[in-house]
């Protein structure tokens, strides 16, 4: 995708289906690239921002929203999946264990991941989870696109400032790209429709979704992302802190299931 004009204004998704683990997820078909991050850092509102629609993908206030692997094809190729989100504390432990069970399996050995979107709140930045999975993408060749997500929430020059610092303390990260986003504004969507045309573009060798993970296991293949369940943000900054509760008094309730 070289002409700015030939870009796409939005990538059109359908939801094709939820997964609760590995075993359960569709057989691949064409390239995988995973929306990770911690919980309520905004997955599903980036998705529904590149797709245009509000609806392709249920957004909540609360966090751990998002509870199921979530495939969604893309109708220029390739698939975009919607992971859940790491590091709600608040959430039963067990049904953590089991999602981010979930989660560390598709990521270490889904055959059709061909990239990762790691969304980051902008005022949260690089926190325990974040750091592993840029960790792991570089051992793992697997190229990681960094959001630094709810730009909006700051000022421009302080957008900058901490986009400079965190390209700047990327160095081990060589596979690594950050941008601002907001999902609220669609700021840095054309910079990200590039990077997901280009990952969504990216040949897959092989073909079949690894069926047996338990065999892999046994065989050595530990999952690369290990407990990460109580990744409590950081303190903010003074002067980018704001009244989080606020999101919290705006929720509104969700459907059970988590997609049409
Ligand atoms: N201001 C602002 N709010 C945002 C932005 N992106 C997401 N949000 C809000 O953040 C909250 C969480 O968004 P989700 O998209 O559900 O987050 P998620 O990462 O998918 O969360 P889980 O499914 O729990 O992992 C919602 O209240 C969104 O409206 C953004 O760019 N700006
Ligand atoms: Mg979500």
């Amino acid at each position: 995708m070289t002409k700015k004009e030939s870009l796409p204004e939005r990538l059109e998704a359908t939801f094709l289906t939820s997964a609760p683990d590995l075993k359960r997820c569709p057989p691949g078909f064409g390239a995988e690239v995973a929306f990770a991050g911690r919980s309520n850092a905004g997955k599903s509102s980036v998705l529904n921002q590149i797709s245009g629609n509000k609806r392709t993908a249920k957004v909540s206030k609360t966090p751990g929203r998002t509870q199921l692997l979530n495939f969604f094809d893309i109708r220029t190729g390739g698939r975009i999946v919607d992971l859940p989100g790491y590091g709600y504390a608040k959430a039963a432990k067990a049904a953590q264990k089991t999602w981010q069970k979930s989660v560390n399996h598709y990521l270490s050995y889904r055959n059709h991941l061909a990239g990762i979107i790691l969304v980051m709140d902008i005022r949260h930045p690089n926190q325990a989870f974040d750091l592993e999975m840029l960790e792991w993408s570089t051992k793992s060749d697997i190229p990681i696109h960094v959001l630094l997500n709810k730009a909006d929430k700051l000022s421009g020059g302080a957008q900058k400032q901490i986009l400079q610092k965190i390209r700047s303390g990327y160095s081990d990260y060589p596979y690594a790209t950050v941008q601002c986003f907001s999902a609220m504004r669609g700021l840095g969507k054309e910079e990200l429709i590039t990077k997901l045309l280009d990952l969504l573009a990216t040949p897959i060798d092989g073909d079949e979704l690894i069926a047996d993970e338990e065999a892999l296991i046994e065989n050595g293949h530990e999952p690369v992302l290990e407990d990460l369940l109580e990744d409590q943000p950081s303190d903010l900054p003074a002067d980018i802190s704001e009244d989080l509760s606020q999101e919290k008094s705006q929720e509104k309730s969700q459907e059970k299931s988590e997609n049409p």
